[in-house]
């Protein structure tokens, strides 16, 4: 996916504005920028319906759905988490996903590191976890959308 062209941020004040053509070209471009960032998202990014409602983060700029493969967590054994992560209106397409997981009460992590590929659309698959002991265990997934991070996490119970 190719990141998205970053909104014109005006750094003057507005006597500093240019009153000539280019002023109409500029206003032209920002709004064509401007319906892209609407209408991508829209038609690009969809959350599943096949995806457990359970599994659905809403962050402040972005909505994430995960579904573990297989769906029940094993303690220790491998699983894979697949991840669909959408921009609310107006936020900017993402552009990467980190996909971790702790356990908040024994300030640990996986002994593993996730390996994350992009699936297009808003889609990613994330091999190579691993729980190794069974307890509270939190998901954190952190959104990368060009210069913009978000981090959305969600605990799981695994017996
Ligand atoms: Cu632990």
């Amino acid at each position: 996916m190719t990141p998205s062209p970053r909104h014109p941020e005006p750094r003057h004040g507005r006597g500093d504005l240019p009153r000539s053509g280019a002023s109409r070209d500029f206003g032209r471009r920002a709004a064509a920028v401007a319906l892209l960032a609407l209408a991508l998202p829209a038609r690009a990014c969809e959350i599943p319906a096949d995806f457990p409602s359970r599994n659905g983060i809403a962050g402040v700029g972005y909505v994430l759905a995960w579904r573990a493969v297989p769906a029940k967590i094993e303690v220790g054994r491998h699983f894979a988490v697949e991840a669909v992560v959408c921009p609310k209106a107006g936020r900017p397409a993402v552009t990467a996903l980190g996909v971790d997981a702790e356990m908040p009460e024994h300030r640990h992590g996986m002994n593993y590191r996730a390996r994350v590929a992009a699936k297009g659309e808003g889609r990613y698959l994330a091999e190579g976890l691993m729980f190794h002991m069974p307890g509270r265990w939190r998901f954190l997934f952190d959104v990368e959308a060009g210069s913009a991070r978000e981090r959305l996490a969600q605990d799981v119970a695994v017996e």
